[in-house]
This record gives structure tokens, sequence and C-alpha cells, in this order.
């Protein structure tokens, strides 16, 4: 087998990936089927460029390759131009996007240091997988210095229409790098949808097959890809005796009312604040003191560098706080905010323990919670899934309740109709998500996006060989109009036939 190269940001420890986020998760699942290298960031920070080398690590059937950022590209290539430009850009947040040409030079000298290191360490048959926006232009980097593999990309982000992605200065260099990789994977159709329509309508490709594009003379493969969880394996957490034990611990079942549970990493791509308000409007439908739902937001921190996450902290804190104050008893909290990560056993306990999973995102790549709350449920007596419109994970999951997150009213009424939804409607809505996540697991989104990126140039060689007979045919055809004119007249049933064979599958652009 083919060894697999993964290259990401950052590298996480195999030890702690259990409160990581979603992406290192999905990616050590990948690596331990399958074995291979895992090269990026080891999290450490160096004063000088000097002090950089990288560190190679076994770990069971992977190899952990990994490097410190000196301070100056921890503030420009990480925070700047991949946390405060491409980030809110992805996240159709340009209010937030702070663009500066230090943060620019600071993300392509990254990229170019991660291909200087990689390239002296890869074989000629390795595949090699490049994962998300923090190295869009790794591919370009590698091919400059003869890497000729298959390289694939996935974005774990949205993909915004190109209206908004083309505010971002530098997005047209970016964006021509993307067309060094053999494929490029999405989370949903729409984001699929978006990168084709820039490709055709900003920068002059077409497509050429339904999942192939062609600018400026270069083939590119780009195609959807639902990122998935290992659904066995949190089913059987959440099932496990341990699991049991830690529900008791946390005395959810003496609380009054039932509980609602939120876990997401404390960015303002979560809609955090929306969700407490809307938490707070659930609260005001129900007469004085019948306490009829608790809300456990975990929230771990991330990027606290940065002022728009420091914000969202000190929102969150006051309303979580005024929430309490207003309609708190001596026996109740209503929220409990806890903003630190837990394990995924815990995770897993709590989800199951929980009614209510509510994931409020106002924009998300696919969001992995909103699956693992689905199936770490009861069968038998299971929760209900209160899922934004806006996470890719919408897409799929049509069975939960889906809800604008942006309409604080419409999510309370959720809430309350999730509560008072009977038991039967939950086991039919629960069977029919617990299908869909079985559909797209995280082995299948490896398997798929790997098998992709093999046949990449297999296809594309059948994909030029179909087309030069077509316009072969296409060809003759005329030549054959030409000769016999009155097959041409429109109101002949062939001459259509004829039209519609020339036409079918050539240049349709989505535009
Ligand atoms: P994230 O933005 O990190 O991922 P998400 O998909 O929800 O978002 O994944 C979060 C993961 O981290 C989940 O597996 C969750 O269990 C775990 N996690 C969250 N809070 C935790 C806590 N307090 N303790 C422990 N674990 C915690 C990015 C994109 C998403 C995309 C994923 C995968 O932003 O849209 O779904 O990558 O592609």
């Amino acid at each position: 087998m083919r060894r697999l190269v993964i290259v990401s940001n950052r590298v996480a420890d195999p030890l702690l990936v259990g409160s990581s986020g979603g992406l290192a998760v999905c990616i050590l699942d990948a690596l331990r089927r399958r074995g291979g290298m895992w090269f990026g960031w080891n999290g450490e920070i160096v004063l000088n460029e000097s002090e950089i080398s990288t560190t190679s690590i076994k770990h069971d059937s992977c190899t952990l390759v990994t490097m410190p950022l000196t301070e100056r590209d921890y503030h420009e290539y990480y925070l700047g131009f991949s946390n405060e430009v491409l980030w809110p850009v992805h996240h159709y947040r340009l209010d937030l996007a702070r663009f500066t040409l230090e943060a620019a030079e600071g993300y392509r000298r990254v990229n170019t240091r991660f291909a200087d290191k990689l390239s002296p360490l890869l074989n000629r048959s390795d595949l090699i997988w490049v994962h998300d926006y923090h190295l869009i232009p790794l591919g370009a980097g590698l091919r400059a210095r003869g890497v000729g593999n298959e390289i694939g990309f996935f974005f774990h982000i949205p993909f915004p229409p190109p209206e908004v992605l083309s505010a971002t200065p530098e997005h047209d260099w970016l964006m021509r790098s993307l067309l060094e990789y053999d494929l490029v994977g999405f989370q949903t159709i729409s984001d699929h949808a978006n990168f084709c329509r820039f490709m055709c309508d900003f920068m002059g490709g077409k497509m050429t097959a339904p999942d192939t594009l062609c600018v400026d003379g270069k083939y590119l493969r780009a195609s959807v890809f639902p990122v998935g969880i290992d659904v066995e394996s949190f089913v059987a957490m959440a099932q496990s005796p341990l699991a049991d034990k830690r529900i008791q611990r946390t005395r959810l079942q003496a609380e009054p009312g039932l509980s609602i549970i939120g876990v997401d990493r404390l960015d303002y791509s979560k809609g955090l604040p929306e969700k407490f308000r809307a938490f707070r409007r659930l609260l005001e439908m129900y007469p004085d003191g019948s306490k009829p739902a608790s809300l456990i937001q975990i929230a771990p921190p991330t990027r606290e560098d940065l002022e728009s996450y420091i914000e969202i902290r000190h929102d969150l804190e006051a309303l979580s706080g005024e929430i309490n104050g207003q309609f708190g008893d001596f026996d109740w909290t209503p929220v409990r905010y806890i903003h630190r990560a837990f394990d995924r056993d815990t995770l897993a306990a709590l989800y199951r323990a929980s009614r209510i999973g509510l994931v409020t995102p106002l924009r998300d790549g696919m969001n992995l919670v909103a699956k693992e709350y689905v199936a770490a449920q009861d069968e038998v007596d299971p929760g209900v899934l209160i899922l934004s419109r806006f996470a890719g994970a919408a897409e799929d999951l049509q069975e939960a309740l889906i809800i604008n997150p942006y309409d604080v009213e419409e999510v309370a009424h959720a809430m309350r109709r999730a509560i008072e939804m009977t038991q039967q409607e939950r086991v039919e809505r629960h069977q029919a998500l617990m299908d869909r996540i079985h559909q797209n697991t995280a082995c299948n989104w490896m398997l798929s996006f790997l098998q992709a990126l093999r046949s990449c140039r297999e296809q594309h060689v059948a994909d030029v060989d179909a087309r030069n007979v077509q316009r072969r045919n296409t060809s003759q055809r005329r030549r054959s109009l030409v000769s016999f004119p009155e097959l041409s007249s429109p109101s002949n049933s062939m001459g259509k036939l004829i039209t519609g064979t020339k036409f079918g599958g050539e240049s349709t652009s989505l535009s």
C-alpha cells in the first residue's frame, strides 16, 4: 500500500487528541487505520529561525514529523493571515478580517518553509494529503521543488461565495495556487458550487465534467467529501459502564427539568451568544418557577491572543451571569458554562444524558458535535438534535430540527418543541439520523478522498480521451451535415439529437 503523508498546520499529540478540534480527531482516525506520516507544527514557539529543525517520533503505525514556529511566524502566519484573514472570510465575516502585508508575507514564508522541510522526506510513491486553510499554497511549493506525486487538498472550513472571497487581498494567487493540486475536497455541495463558480466566473475556467475544472490549461478535480465520525467507537463510548458512572457523577438527573448540551470551541463562528439568548427566551416562555431545562455549554478556549476571541469570552460570561441571576434558584443554575476541554468519554456521557443537543453555528464547515450527539443517544429514548441550517452537517442531517441561529425566537420554539416531543417521534428522527451518520463515517471520508486522489490522473486521461472522441464525432457529424443539409433542419428530430450530443457534457459552466 502506498504511504500516506498528511500535512496540516498542527500535529496533535495522539495522547491528548480527545481535547483537540475536529480536524485532529479526523486525521488521527485516518492515520491509525492506514499508517503513514503526519507533518506539521508541534505547537512550540522559538525565537529565531535558526532554532527550527524537524523532530520525528514514531507512534504505532504513524510517524509524526514536527517543527516549531518562530514568534514572528506565530503572529503573522498563524494568528495573522490564517486566523484574522482566511478564517473570518471563509466564515462570511468580512467585518472581522484584518489584512496586513506582514501577515501575508508570513503566510508565504511558513508555507515555503513547510515545502522546504517536507520535500526531502517524500518518496516518489507517497500519496500526499494537505489539510485546511493554513496551507493552501503548499502544493504549489512542493511542485516548485519537483514533487510530482498526487497531492490532494481538503477544506475543513466553508468555501464562501466568490463575491465574499474576492474581498480578500491576495485571493488571486491563493486560488491560483490551488491549481497545483490534483484534487481539492469540500465538505458540502454548496461549498463545491461556490468554488466552481469562483474558478469559472473570476478566473476564466470552465467545467469539463461535473467535478473537473480546466483553468489556464490546467485540470483540477474538485469534489465533495463530507467529514464524518467513527460512529461505532462513539456508540461504544457512550454506552460503556464508565459513561454511566460519569453521568451519575454529573448529577444531571437530579437537576430540575431536562438538560440541553452545547459543545463548541469558543469561536465567534459557533453562534454562542445567540444560543444563550435563545435559551433565555425559552425560559421566558414558561411560567415563573417552572424550570423547564438547563443548558450546559462546554466551550474550550482557542486563539486567545486575538481580540475577537477575547470579546466573545466576555460576552458569554456576562450573558450566563445575567441568565443565572434572572432565573436561577437555590436548587437550580440554569446555565452551566464550562470553559475547558474534556476527554471524549466524558463528552459521550454528557451527550447521552442530555435531552437536547443544541448546535447553532452561524457558519460551520461540517460540525462533528452534531454527529457525535446523535451517535451517543439511547436508541430507545433518544434526545433531539437542534441544528443550524448554516452548519455543513445540515445538508445531510435533515431529520434534526433545523433552525436559523440568528432567529432567537425560532431557536427557542425549537427547544420547546424538542422538550415536548413524543418518544415515538424522537425515536423515528433518531433512527433516520443514525442511518445518515453511518453513510458518511470518518473512515468513508478518508477512503473516498484517497480513492479519488489515486484515480485523479487516470480519470484525467480518460476525460481527455473521451473529449477527443467526442470532438472527432462532432466534426464527423458536422461534415455529414454539410453533405446532407436536410439533417440540420430544426424540425428534424435527428437534427435535435445531433445538437444534443454536441453540447452534452462539454464546457458547462456552473455560472
Ligand atoms: P471545529 O471547528 O473544531 O472543526 P467540530 O467539527 O465541531 O468543530 O469539531 C470539534 C471536535 O472537538 C469534536 O470532535 C468535539 O467533540 C471536540 N471538542 C469540542 N469541544 C470539546 C471539549 N470541550 N472537550 C473535548 N473535545 C471537544 C473544524 C471545522 C468544522 C469541521 C471539522 C472537521 O471548523 O466545521 O466539522 O473541522 O472537518
